[in-house]
């Protein structure tokens, strides 16, 4: 049993959850001379790593953790005591669906623009999941299908969903199937109903899911996975919908909005922040029209740190 290969699941600060590739669960720990390779974080493994373990006692079920695998990515937040360290959330993330309505409750642009930035730097992709589709009138549905032909033209996959309509539903379904997702979005928005039709044994464990949306509350949290079907996982993490509160640096922020990622190079100064800058091929397009009206007050709005959460 030397070597094996398992998943984390969960993690408590020193205890992590690892299932063995044949799906058994093993409580571990980390070798005492672990050697991290990845960035400076307070803890060295989080949920959705890939890890190579040896099990440590047979009678206990309990398992060292010897190494990490590489992983493609990960999220990693600021941490809570300002230690300098980041606390990582979790790693190996294949897909973000985000979940809003423009309507009971409302989803801001801006709310979504942040994820979307947070996402981006993580080289996450993200669905949106336009849910809620049966309380639109036309004119708001009209509306919704606007935002969509932006975000879809910027490279997100989109989504509408109606649970009392069953619009949308199986696709939604389908979209989790052999990946490793987030599932963000506002309290409310119906990420507990439509997880439900996903897997619904799943039912009370998940209800909070990423329901932690409160302004300032920050606590020590760590993120768990469901398994929901063969080699499908969620990752529930308290954190997620802070994500989009996450610092980035102003000069990288430009790389984040795909719309702009794509012009910085003709900007004629390389350092250009896109703001008032002369010869700025961000600020021609944006008066051009070619990008959109909400997408650069989004920019604006993270760039001066605004909090435009809601
Ligand atoms: N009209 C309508 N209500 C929905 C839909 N999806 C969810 N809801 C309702 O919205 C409320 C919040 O849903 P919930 O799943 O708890 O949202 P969560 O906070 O994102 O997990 C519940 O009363 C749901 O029944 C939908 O597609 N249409
Ligand atoms: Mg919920
Ligand atoms: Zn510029």
């Amino acid at each position: 049993m030397e070597g094996s290969k398992g998943l984390i699941m969960r993690s408590t600060g020193s205890w992590y959850e690892i299932r063995s590739e044949s799906g058994k669960v093993f409580k571990g720990r980390l070798k005492g001379k672990f050697k991290l390779k990845g960035p400076k974080t307070s803890n060295p493994v989080t949920v959705g790593d890939r890890v190579i373990y040896a099990v440590e006692d047979e009678a206990n079920e309990t398992v060292v953790i010897e190494e990490i695998i590489p992983r493609t990515n990960y999220i990693i937040r600021k941490s809570v005591h300002k230690t300098g360290q980041g606390q990582l959330m979790a790693a190996n993330v294949d897909q973000a669906i985000f979940v809003m309505t423009l309507k009971s409750p409302k989803t801001s642009l801006g709310f979504l623009d942040r994820f979307l930035v947070t996402a981006e730097a993580f080289r996450i992709p993200v669905t949106i999941v336009f849910n809620k589709m049966d309380l639109l009138n036309e004119q708001e549905e009209d509306q919704i299908f606007e935002y969509a032909a932006l975000y879809q033209e910027l490279g997100y996959g989109i989504l509408f969903t109606s649970i009392p309509r069953s619009q949308g539903v199986d696709e939604f379904k389908a979209m989790f199937a052999g990946k490793v997702s987030l599932l963000a979005g506002h309290s409310g928005v119906g990420k507990s109903s439509l997880l439900n039709l996903v897997s619904p044994h799943l039912n009370i464990k998940v209800k909070e899911i990423s329901d932690f949306a409160q302004k300032g509350v920050h606590t020590t949290t760590y993120s768990t996975m469901w398994e929901l079907g063969p080699e499908t996982y969620l990752i529930d993490s308290p954190g997620i919908n802070e994500l989009g509160v996450m610092e980035i640096e102003k000069e990288e922020l430009s790389h984040y909005f795909p719309e702009m990622r794509a012009l910085i190079g003709e900007c004629k100064f390389n350092n250009c922040l896109h703001i008032s800058e002369p010869s700025c091929a961000v600020l021609k397009a944006f008066e051009a029209g070619d990008i959109a009206h909400s997408r650069y007050l989004s920019y604006l709005s993270i760039f001066e740190n605004n909090d435009n959460r809601r």
